[in-house]
């Protein structure tokens, strides 16, 4: 399922793809399900980095048909960087301020794409994903910490820009679609006014080959090699919930500690 050269075009010209095929809507459901579960285990607590963690995580960063496109977008050699369930309850009032994923990363090259995967239905009335189309041709803009309630980025990371709401673009999903994003591609989302969960898993992809200054935790190998050695790889496998759930735990400590607390944690 590589990308078409019209769709890789479209990329890169506009900062984003979508909405592309992945899942049946009952696999959709299913993953939903799975996830739900690990969040139900957690009692409210952060979930991070689930895919270093929990199987239905790692199986959806894994998929044979996401990794296609984002071959087709930054080559064969593949790590996944970083993951985060964006959950919205209806009417919790939850948002994701405007945003660049890479802000704080200190990429050498802006060549992280992150597909989102609906898990739910994704359209204006449940918050899907806006974006702005062309902005990531700016590169790396400032953004100011705005904490506020509500803001699924902790750190209330905002672009400092008047996002004009009129250039925004609704990226409208069915369940079990998923769409690509640029790292600099200013986006965000409103919260969910529909009467059902919106929920979607993002997952960012890094080429083995590209560096980054801010400490990094780590990556799991999604395709081709890494000859590069920037990242430290996980290896680490649990034989069950409960023991992954006390690796996940252990994990979010050692986040603070080496200053991952000050980066985009979402959700
Ligand atoms: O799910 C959302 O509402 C926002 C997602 C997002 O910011 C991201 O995938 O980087």
């Amino acid at each position: 399922m590589s990308l078409t050269h019209l769709q890789r075009d479209y990329f890169h010209d506009t900062g984003y793809l979508a909405p592309l095929p992945l899942l049946s809507r009952e696999e959709a459901e299913v993953y939903r399900q799975r996830a739900d579960r690990t969040r139900q285990h957690l009692h409210g607590e952060d979930l991070v980095q689930p895919h270093l963690f929990f199987d239905w995580a790692r199986e959806l960063a894994l998929l044979p048909r996401v990794l296609d496109a984002v071959e087709s977008l930054i080559g064969a050699d593949i790590l996944v960087h970083s993951t985060s369930l964006f959950w919205k309850a209806p009417g919790d009032g939850v948002f994701v301020s405007w945003h660049q994923d890479g802000y704080y990363w200190r990429l050498s090259e802006p060549e992280v794409v992150s597909a989102w995967i609906a898990l739910s239905v994704s359209n204006r009335e449940a918050g899907c994903l806006q974006v702005i189309p062309g902005s990531q041709r700016d590169g790396v803009v400032l953004h100011t910490e705005r904490r506020a309630p509500g803001n699924m980025l902790r750190s209330g990371l905002t672009v400092d820009l008047d996002v004009d709401p009129e250039r925004a673009v609704a990226v409208e999903l069915t369940s079990g679609q998923f769409s690509l994003h640029h790292v600099d591609l200013v986006h965000g989302s409103r919260p969910n006014t529909s009467d059902q969960a919106r929920v979607g898993f993002a997952v960012r992809y890094i080429p083995a080959g590209v560096r980054q200054d801010f400490p990094h935790h780590e990556v799991i190998q999604a395709r081709g090699v890494d000859d590069a050695g920037n990242y430290a790889h996980w290896d680490a496998e649990f034989n069950d919930e409960e023991e992954a759930l006390r690796a996940h735990a252990r994990f979010k400590k050692r986040l603070r500690t080496f200053r991952l607390g000050n980066n985009k944690e979402k959700a």
